[in-house]
């Protein structure tokens, strides 16, 4: 598969399939009832996902493996050679439905915010996204390639990657959490408790305690059980558009596994530019657990 450029939406780097079919993301309404999951790439969204459909199918695990997580929770801004755009996924489905997004906030569609939509955003510590997003750029035909572990480190603290800068993202979406339906999110806490976490998001849709339910969404949605379920984990997409031989969708499923890859001089010459960046803002990442 070709692997083009990015191509830059309103100065937002994003993957050239999915800037080819911007004209119909830009303008799309959703309705009043959908739920919109947005994250900055490799942060969670898969999981929490996951966990929400459970909620809205009542802990039916059978229901929630009729279908892949993509078709479930349709892509907004989704569009790849032989496989169906999230806007054709949204057009098909009747609401209240999923919608997933990796848009800044600056350019989600108007009627997201018109409508008061519900949203659950999950933010990951950029280390951890960093390392992540590096190793799926290269599983993932629709990136350019990413170059050096180094360069692509470089890209991705200029705000050069796909969906642009980490930092402004997290940031953006932070300051509109008060304003809106939102509930922020953090991957860390739902890896140090997802119990904790989950009542959290059932509170948020309105759903009736349920300790039972709670305790059957943590087991379905452990890194372990994701991992080997089809309908959550990538594999039933074409090996052209993602290439699992390459690394794995579901990769490692912790925090700190940046320690891995980052050298002394890289994290502290990142350290740097994070103070930098995130002067200011009361957001506050935890990089291990
Ligand atoms: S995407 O492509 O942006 O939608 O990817 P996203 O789902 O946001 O993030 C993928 C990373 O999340 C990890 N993951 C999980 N971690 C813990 N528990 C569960 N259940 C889980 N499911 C997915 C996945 O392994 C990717 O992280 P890394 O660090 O690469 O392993």
């Amino acid at each position: 598969m070709e692997r083009p450029p990015l191509i830059p939406i309103k100065g937002v780097p994003m993957i050239k399939y999915f800037a080819d079919v911007w004209d119909e993301v830009e303008p799309f309404e959703p309705h009043p009832d959908d739920l919109l999951i947005s994250t900055y790439p490799k942060s969670g969204t898969t999981w929490i996902s996951e966990v929400i459909d459970l909620i809205f199918k009542e802990g039916d695990t059978e229901k929630c493996r009729q279908n892949p997580i993509y078709t479930r929770v349709p892509f907004l801004e989704f569009k790849a050679p032989e496989v169906p755009s999230g806007i054709d996924l949204l057009k098909k489905a009747t609401p209240p439905r999923m919608i997933k997004t990796h848009l800044p906030v600056q350019l989600l569609p108007k009627g997201f915010w018109d409508k008061d939509c519900k949203m659950v955003y999950v933010a990951r510590n950029a280390k951890d996204v960093v390392v992540s997003y590096y190793y799926f750029y290269q599983m993932a035909k629709v990136h350019p390639e990413p170059g050096t572990w180094n360069e692509f480190l470089e890209s991705f603290m200029a705000g050069n990657v796909s969906f642009g800068s980490w930092y402004d993202h997290v940031k953006g979406w932070w300051d509109k959490r008060k304003e809106y339906r939102m509930l922020y999110l953090f991957y860390e806490d739902l890896k140090e408790d997802p119990q904790r976490e989950i009542r959290k998001v059932m509170e948020f849709l309105e759903r009736p305690p349920d300790e039972r339910l709670v305790e059957k969404i943590a087991h379905h949605t452990s890194f372990k059980e994701m991992k080997q379920n089809e309908m959550a984990n990538y594999k039933t997409i074409p090996t052209v558009v993602m290439d699992h031989s390459i690394s794995p969708f579901m990769r490692k499923g912790v925090t700190g596994d940046w320690k891995n890859l980052f050298t002394v001089a890289q994290n502290e010459m990142f350290d740097e530019h994070y103070k930098k960046q995130m002067e200011g803002t009361t957001l506050h990442f935890r990089t291990e657990i």
